[in-house]
Order: C-alpha cells, then structure tokens, then sequence
C-alpha cells in the first residue's frame, strides 16, 4: 500500500497545489463461500483482501469537491453540494463518488466541501469489488473529514445504496460491508439480514490464491438483475420475504410450484446458504477437507443450478483441482460471468498451481490468467494524518 500512499500525495501536490491532511484506505474482496445469497438476506463468508483504494484529502472551507483520479490519467470531477448532484455520462469512474456523497447528504450528514486525489489497485472488473472498495473509501473519507457520527454498517449501506439507486447496479450488501468491516487474518460471516458479522480466523496452515481469468466479464448487471428476480418470484411463491426463509425441506416439499429454471436459481440459494454456515464451523474447527468438499458443491451449484460461471471458469476450477486434490479447495468468487476463481492451498502447493495455470489455462482458452496471493486485511480506515 505504500505505493498507493506515496502516488496520491503526489498527485493530490501536483494537481491540487497543496499537501493532503489525511490518507484513508479500503479494500476489495474475496469471498471464500455464499455466493449470490446476500441479496437473499443469506450468509456470505467473505474476507477483506490486501489490494486498496487509496485516498489523500483534505477538508475544504466552502462547498466544492475536487477530485482527481490518479488512474485515469489525472481527470478531475468536480461538483456543488449545494447544487443538484448529477449522473456523468461521461465519466463512470466519477458516479460511485458522486453518489456516495449524495446518498450521505440525503441520509442527513452535515459536512462541507473536500479536495481528494484516489488511486487503486483492486482489479476492476475482476469480481474483486474495486466499485466497493471506492464507494467505502469515499464514505470513510468524509467520516474521517468531518468527525460524522456514521457507523461501519452504514458507511457499507450508504455505498451500497449509491451503487444501486445511482450507479444503478442492484448488488446486494456483502461487498461494501466487507470493506468496510473486514478484519486482519480474519474471514467474516455475515448476517446479510440482520448485518452481524463473526469473526473466522482464515487457516494459517493455506494459502489464500485469486485467479483472474482475465475473461470480460459480460451482460453482468442484465443477468445479475434476472437471477435477483428469480429468486424473488421464488420467495414469493413460498410466501416468505426472502430464500434465507425456506429450509431445504420445505423447498423439496414444494418446489414442484416452481417452474423448473426458479426451482433451480433457489436450490443453489437455499443450500449455499447451508454450505456457508458449515463453511464458517469447518474453518473454525480447522477441518479443511469438509472445508474444500463445500467449496467444491459450491462451485458445481454456481455451474449448474445458478448458472453464473463460464467456460474459462470451470477450466481453471479443473486446473486448480488436478494439482491440489483433496488439499484445498477452490471454486468460482464474486457475481460470476467471468472474473476469479478462488483457491484455499496448503503453501508448499502454490508453485505447482501457478506452473500449471502457466501451461494449460492459455492453451485451452486463449487467454492469460492473473494470479495473485492474498492475505486477509483489515476494513477501511485512516492511514496517516499528514
Ligand atoms: C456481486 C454483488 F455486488 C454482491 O452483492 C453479491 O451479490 C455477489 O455479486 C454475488 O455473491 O459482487
């Protein structure tokens, strides 16, 4: 992060004219188990990871924001808060800042103008929540700013809340409360009904390895839309507010009234949010083998009830699965249609993993996959004040 640090005090110098007061961080994700069940008022298992957006910032004394992003080439936003807070056609980066500092008015903060210079290094669109990470490290920098009384919670749903009713992706809450809540060496098992969080020690004895498949992830928010929809006709059907309400029991009792495509959507819901409450007792009984088989059902749910991975996907999850056996584990992370797989490895396994990525990822699909070792980090917070 040290880097990150030292790229937007310069650019925030050069472009502002001034040094910053105040560095804040937040991180992207990984999530290890409970996928698209967040949404569904579900149990996700994800873990803060050590790849940040990183911000220098000042308190300004009148009502403007000035930012720079450092990763598009020094552009500059800028806008009133006094005025009407608008979508820019032209400059996405700029919208997860803009809506943020709307939805934190409309909540009712008070707080006047700021000068930000922000850089990053979470991969974007890789499913590793860069959107997040940036929507998390804006609330946290007018927290920090302006001494608000905002809790972690609400910094989560607040960037949650920009993404959806501004940006307009309707994700659901795991990735913006991770990054905000995360904690060193620590996976959390989240709540996403009630938002309580438990603290899982991630196993000492793995390692933590993303695989970028490096395939464009497309059609996310059309098909992501279209699963939440699913899910929702499903509840409906069985009366309840969401899938977290419907035991496995009750599903196989009924779901004859479910056209054959939602019966498949709810199944993958309603037994990953079983294999994630057990995911999180194996971590903590240190069982990795019940551990890597629940990755493993996960993985086959996500392929063929859910139908969120691809081609590109499933040979890395194969990959990854020749090489560590019954060792680890490994399945596909984030909202699918591309992005990373994730893997649990004992340590003495990551070269042969990485070797054998290098010879049969590209071969088979075309394409270079990016590998990176992780280590679990702490949520956003204020690094340095300057
Ligand atoms: C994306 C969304 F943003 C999350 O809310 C979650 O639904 C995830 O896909 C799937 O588990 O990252």
């Amino acid at each position: 992060m040290s880097e990150l640090i030292q790229t937007v005090k310069a650019s925030f110098n050069q472009v502002l004219g001034y040094a910053p007061s105040h560095i804040i961080q937040a991180p992207g994700r990984v999530n290890l188990i409970g996928e698209h069940t967040d949404y569904n008022d579900g149990f996700v298992l994800p873990c803060a990871i050590n790849y940040q957006t990183v911000v220098a910032a000042s308190r300004r004394d009148d009502n403007l924001v000035r930012v720079v992003s450092v990763d598009y080439g020094n552009q500059i936003d800028e806008f009133d808060l006094t005025a009407e807070i608008s979508f820019q056609q032209d400059k996405m980066w700029a919208n997860y800042i803009r809506g943020v500092v709307k939805c934190l008015l409309a909540r009712g903060y008070q707080f006047a103008g700021a000068d930000i210079a922000v850089s990053g290094n979470v991969p974007q669109g890789a499913g590793l929540s860069s959107s997040a990470a940036l929507e998390v490290v804006i609330g946290q920098t007018f927290k920090v700013l302006y001494n608000l009384e905002i809790s972690q919670a609400e910094v989560a749903l607040n960037g949650q809340q920009a993404e959806n009713e501004f940006v307009g992706c309707n994700c659901g809450i795991m990735d913006q409360l991770i990054s905000a809540e995360g904690q060193e060496n620590h996976a959390l098992l989240i709540d996403c009904r009630s938002l309580e969080t438990q603290a899982v020690s991630m196993p000492k004895d793995m390692a933590v390895v993303i695989i970028n498949s490096n395939k464009q992830r497309g059609l996310v928010d059309s098909e992501y839309n279209t699963r939440r929809a699913q899910c929702e006709e499903a509840a409906q059907i069985f009366g309840v507010p969401a899938l977290r309400d419907v035991s496995l029991e009750a599903f196989e009792a009924k779901q004859d009234q479910l056209s054959p495509l939602v019966a498949k959507r709810a199944r993958h819901v309603i037994t990953e949010n079983i294999r994630t409450e057990l995911a999180a007792k194996a971590l903590i009984s240190g069982d990795m083998t019940l551990m890597a088989e629940l990755m493993a059902q996960s993985h086959a749910s996500m392929r063929d009830d859910f139908e969120i991975t691809v081609k590109e996907i499933d040979v890395l999850v194969e990959i990854v699965k020749n090489q560590i056996g019954e060792q680890g584990g490994v399945r596909m992370t984030g909202g699918g249609f591309g992005g990373c797989v994730v893997a649990l490895i004992p340590p003495k396994l990551v070269d042969k993993v990485v070797q054998a990525v290098e010879e049969k990822y590209q071969p088979a699909t075309g394409l270079q996959a990016s590998i990176y070792v992780c280590q679990a980090k702490d949520g956003a917070s204020l690094v340095e004040v300057c």
